[in-house]
């Protein structure tokens, strides 16, 4: 699974060598700035293409920009094909948010497993937002906990003790865990389990939850899973 940089442009060679069968070949995530058809490099490239088809036999050249970061799937657009006989690839591209260009809603729609199409879900009632505003007191209320996510998170590495801190933290029940984003980054409080999840927290952002049963509880940081916690409810 190769990486990249938010700002790398990438080129792929892509050769389909049939015996039979076209590709409809596409990255989900991206528009081709160029496609050398046919891997023709002496004709002008294309320019903003979504799909290019590359014959039984043939190949295509393709280069794009990477605006934003995320997992980009390379598929063949007889989506069959991707799906049901791997015809499919990954890349991973890493570096900041560009809330501008792109903000993820599906990691929304985790908290209670149902997809709203890009709408909010309701709250539940134990998630308390706070406004980034409000002054940054880093003083726990009775029953409280406050996680840090500690500035450069978002930066990769084997230790989680970097990321979320206390990165493991026992409480006892009816306790509620605030995470503050100390971060430039966004990130997000995942619970493995789907029991919760924060959604995209900028900078400054507070968001809590409220453990009600006893249990281990795993989180991560959706778009950055290198990031990851533990909160041991007693
Ligand atoms: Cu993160």
């Amino acid at each position: 699974m190769p990486y990249v940089n938010v700002g790398d442009t990438v080129r792929l060679y892509v050769l389909n060598a049939g015996p039979q069968l076209i590709s409809s070949f596409h990255v989900i995530g991206e528009i081709f700035d160029r496609v050398y058809r046919e891997a023709d490099l002496y004709s002008p490239p294309g320019k903003g293409i979504q799909s290019t088809l590359i014959p039984a036999g043939g190949a295509a050249i393709v280069d794009f920009l990477v605006d934003v970061p995320g997992t980009y799937i390379l598929v063949d657009h007889a989506i069959a094909r991707a799906i049901h006989k791997g015809a499919i690839g990954t890349i991973i591209a890493e570096g900041l948010d560009n809330l501008e260009i792109y903000e993820s809603f599906a990691t929304k729609e985790w908290a209670d497993g149902h997809t709203h199409n890009g709408e909010e879900p309701e709250p539940e009632p134990e998630v308390v937002e706070e406004e980034p505003e409000e002054e940054e007191s880093l003083e726990a209320a009775e029953n409280e906990v406050i996680v840090e996510i500690m500035k450069g998170s978002m930066k990769k590495d084997d230790d989680p003790t970097n990321d979320y801190s206390p990165n493991i933290l026992t409480i006892p029940v009816g306790t509620t865990v605030t995470w503050v984003n100390k971060d430039r980054s966004v990130h997000t409080v995942t619970a493995r389990n789907r029991l919760f999840n924060s959604g995209n927290m900028r900078k400054g952002k507070k968001w809590s939850y409220t453990f009600t049963k006893p249990g281990e509880f795993d989180y991560y940081c959706i778009p950055h899973p290198w990031m990851v916690g533990k909160v041991i409810v007693k």
